[in-house]
């Protein structure tokens, strides 16, 4: 019977710095900047388990177009565990490890095939004599906006075809719009599996024949959430299967607390540890947000107390719930129209939030200073979103409330 079994990962973004999380216990920032490392070694200890037949990493491996030795001796060192055990490697590169970069480069070993920069067919055959076909490419620079879609072209002769391609599916995310593609020109090309790269959220697009992107290895930021890893696949002359195996070394997450039937700090406090057990994993470590919702009273020096415990207790815990941050908010509102026909001040005030467009002007001392720059990561349309949030609240809280 014809039948082949793989792992599908992709951005596995190995050393990323882990950029505005320096502040953290050293042991914790440890375990967090050596995270995107543990999981390209739970990919590799997957595959071993699970006897595929070939993994695909479809993009996005390094963080950096620099590519850090580190990393790629890293990586080496994986991919040669996998020669070891007979299984090959297909590779194409993404807008973060563009084949433009400037590296020292480490060699990899005989069992990885590394996609150039067009479309390209690349021949496997399993031990039971079933042919596989991979499409991809590489990107020769970090922008490729062409639809590169329209270069994927069937070949006959093989019992499975594969597409492997690092791209933006049009509509879906505020990520770069790279290598566009829309899900009818995928299904056009009648392959049996399609191994997306890009976008970090795991996402199905398509389940026969399964269209899939199986996220990023690693959360690396508070919008990251969840469990991240890659996907075994099978395909077999009737169907194909695909199971998410996790490789997450650190879960995102984020809990809410109803502190509505709430009067002392000491019971918020034991609230905050009950919710904080209740999502600790064995052996891996949680980063998450606490949300605070429905507080009496608000008194931010007592959150910040509040916070500093919480983190105290963990600091040395092998499977930690870190405490990022607490956002709490107070039982307040306020009514938009109601306000703004009770007088113009109130009405350009709402105006001027939604249209502010000038929040990256206002940085940009901040981004331009030598010491600061290093540390921020650039504001995506949510974090600006964000802010413009945070600034309306802040302002009805200082004039309605006395
Ligand atoms: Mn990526």
């Amino acid at each position: 019977m014809k039948k082949i079994r793989f792992i599908h990962g992709a951005d596995l973004h190995i050393d990323s710095p882990m950029l505005g999380l320096q502040a953290l216990p050293d042991a914790i920032f440890k375990r967090i900047l050596e995270s995107t490392f543990r999981a390209v070694e739970n990919l590799v200890n997957a595959a071993i388990f699970h006897h595929v037949d070939f993994v695909v990493l479809a993009g996005d491996l390094f963080d950096l177009e620099d590519r850090s030795v580190r990393a790629q001796v890293f990586l080496a060192k994986q991919l040669e565990r996998l020669e070891k055990e007979k299984i090959d490697v297909f590779i194409v590169h993404g807008n973060h490890d563009h084949l433009g970069g400037k590296w020292t480069e480490i060699r990899l070993p005989a069992n990885v095939h590394v996609f150039k920069e067009e479309v390209e067919i690349k021949e496997f055959t399993a031990k039971n004599g079933t042919k596989v076909y991979l499409y991809g490419f590489s990107y020769p620079e970090r922008h490729v906006f062409e639809r590169k879609i329209h270069s994927y072209k069937r070949k006959a002769g093989a019992d499975f075809h594969i597409g492997i391609l690092h791209g933006n599916a049009e509509g879906s995310s505020d990520h770069g719009n790279y290598a566009p593609f829309q899900i009818k020109d995928l299904l056009e090309k009648e392959f049996h599996y399609w191994a997306l790269g890009h976008i970090h959220q795991r996402t199905v697009l398509h389940e026969n024949p399964p269209i899939v992107y199986p996220g990023n290895t690693q959360g690396r930021h508070r919008k990251e959430q969840g469990q991240k890893g890659c996907y075994l696949v099978e395909l077999k002359e009737a169907a194909a299967t695909f199971d998410f195996v996790e490789t997450s070394e650190i879960i995102w997450d984020e809990i809410t607390i109803d502190a509505a039937n709430i009067s002392t700090f000491d019971q918020l406090y034991r609230l905050c540890l009950e919710k904080m057990e209740e999502v600790r994993v064995e052996e891996r470590g949680i980063f998450t947000t606490l949300k605070i919702i429905g507080l009496q009273r608000f008194d931010s020096a007592l959150l910040d107390e509040l916070l500093e415990i919480l983190q105290e207790e963990e600091k040395d815990e092998q499977s930690f719930v870190w405490v990022v941050r607490i956002i709490a908010e107070e039982k307040f509102s306020w009514n938009q129209t109601e306000l703004a026909k009770e007088s113009d001040f109130y009405g350009e005030l709402f105006q001027t939030v939604k249209s502010f467009t000038e929040i990256e002007e206002a940085i940009a001392p901040l981004y331009k200073h030598p010491g600061a720059r290093k540390y921020l990561a650039p504001l995506s349309e949510s974090d600006v979103q964000e802010i413009a949030t945070d600034a309306e609240a802040l302002l009805m809280k200082k004039l309605l409330k006395q």
